[in-house]
């Protein structure tokens, strides 16, 4: 499973080049852009399980700094403020980490 089974590679470049500056990474405008928003629940679990890059059924903060990476190999990784601020986005149970019912939730509403 890669990303662009997913999303199409157009999107994908657009949502890259929203956030290709320092600091100004937005996953509302992000998630939107990619496409990922307008996307089935089914297809946001699949989004889910290739940043879940260690398996363990959540996305921790170390792979949520490097969420755009999984989007696109030459994405660069977020900032400690861009990652806190997206963990907070998405970590509705304040366990430190988005699982996969956190992650669809703040996908769907963004
Ligand atoms: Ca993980």
């Amino acid at each position: 499973m890669s990303m662009t089974d997913v999303l199409s590679a157009a999107d994908i470049a657009k949502a890259m080049g929203a956030c290709s500056a320092p600091e100004s990474f937005n996953h509302k405008k992000f998630f939107d852009l990619c496409g990922l928003k307008s996307k089935s629940k089914g297809d946001m679990e699949k989004v889910f399980k290739i940043l879940d890059q260690d398996v363990s059924g959540y996305i921790e903060e170390d792979e949520l700094s490097l969420i755009l990476k999984g989007f696109s190999p030459d994405g660069r990784a977020l900032s400690a403020k861009e990652t806190k601020a997206l963990l907070s986005a998405g970590d509705k149970d304040g366990d430190g980490k988005i699982g996969i019912d956190e992650f669809v939730a703040m996908v769907a509403e963004s």
